[in-house]
């Protein structure tokens, strides 16, 4: 008998049917969000699941579900995965790296520069029927070529937004992380690592993509805003709850800061209602790795981990990108 597996999510079909060769699989063809008895049903009986970055795999769940041997994830960030409780269990448990960084880079990139020049707020100024004449300082931001770029969070997908800024755009990289950059690449990205008040004193485009954890959740809130330039902005592609959203509500309503571009909001797809109202932050709907090629590229990586995990295909028993590659051996 093959065994069986979940596909959590509605999912290109030509990348499901890579699991289809291998196993008896369940999708979520309606792209259903199920609730977490909903899951735990579906998860009967199933040997491994391919989840995104939204469904919460905990302790009470896994042991509501003896069978599940893989959870394999087409997300980089795994805030949704208790990934030790996996491995106490033996469950193996993937994300999926690299592929994304960047079109995450470029689209990071792109909301810091709408905020910046306030996109959004004059296409809707337009679209409103309010433009009847041009004038001198309409809509006058910031620059971005040659201001202080802050990177919080200097990985992968940091580096890959740094890049950009420094060679694109002639831009000063200054940097906080946890751990330092090999000086190598600090001199490649022409980046210098700073203190965390340094960074948001600094910085004249605060971008944020550190990983969200306990350790990261409201890093950024009343005390830290404050310490900003009010011509500054603030750009969070990583995870809703680094930044305090109703905080930075406040700050932008009183031009505190002059502007942020946010992807990612606390308790999504919810948005703080302040963030609706006001008129200096673009809000996008959690798409910074969606163009079509990469969404693949990550549906693919999944598909790969969890045919790997559960010894089929060609990487079978070593899956490509694994987080607790311990329970494999
Ligand atoms: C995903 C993301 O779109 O990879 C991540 O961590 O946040 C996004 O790129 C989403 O979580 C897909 O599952």
């Amino acid at each position: 008998m093959k065994p069986a597996v979940l596909v959590c999510r509605a999912v290109f079909p030509d990348i499901v049917d890579r699991l289809r060769a291998h196993f008896d699989v369940e999708t979520n063809e309606a792209d259903v969000v199920w609730t977490r008895a909903e899951l735990i049903a579906h998860l009967q009986g199933k040997a491994g699941v391919f989840v995104t970055g939204t469904q919460p795999i905990d302790a009470a769940l896994l042991d509501a579900c003896p069978e599940l041997r893989a959870v394999c994830s087409m997300a980089v960030g795994y805030n949704n995965i208790d990934v030790p409780a996996c491995t106490a269990r033996g469950v193996l448990v993937s994300n999926a790296p690299d592929v994304l960084t960047e079109t995450t880079a470029d689209f990071g990139f792109a909301l810091m520069m709408a905020a910046a020049r306030r996109i959004a707020e004059s296409e809707h100024y337009l679209r409103s029927g309010a433009w009847t004449k041009w004038s001198v300082d309409a809509f006058a931001g910031t620059d971005v070529h040659g201001a202080t770029l802050g990177v919080l969070g200097m990985g992968r997908i940091g580096q890959a937004i740094a890049r950009r800024g420094a060679l694109g755009f002639g831009m000063k990289v200054i940097y906080h992380n946890r751990s330092r950059l090999d000086a190598a690449i600090e001199a490649e990205l022409g980046a210098r690592w700073v203190d965390k008040a340094t960074l948001l004193r600094e910085s004249d485009h605060l971008v944020i993509v550190v990983p969200y954890s306990a350790a990261s959740h409201h890093l950024v809130g009343a005390a830290e805003l404050a310490l900003m330039k009010p011509t500054a902005t603030l750009t969070n592609i990583a995870r809703g709850g680094i930044v305090d959203d109703a905080a930075l509500a406040q700050a932008l309503r009183e031009r505190r800061i002059a502007a942020a571009g946010l992807d990612v909001f606390e308790g999504e797809p919810a948005v703080h209602p302040e963030l609706l109202t006001v008129p200096n932050v673009v809000l996008t709907p959690h798409i910074a790795s969606a163009s079509l090629p990469t969404r693949r590229a990550m549906a693919n990586l999944a598909v790969d981990n969890l045919l790997a995990a559960l010894g089929a295909g060609e990487h079978a028993g070593r899956p490509p990108t694994p987080l607790n590659p311990e329970v494999l051996g």
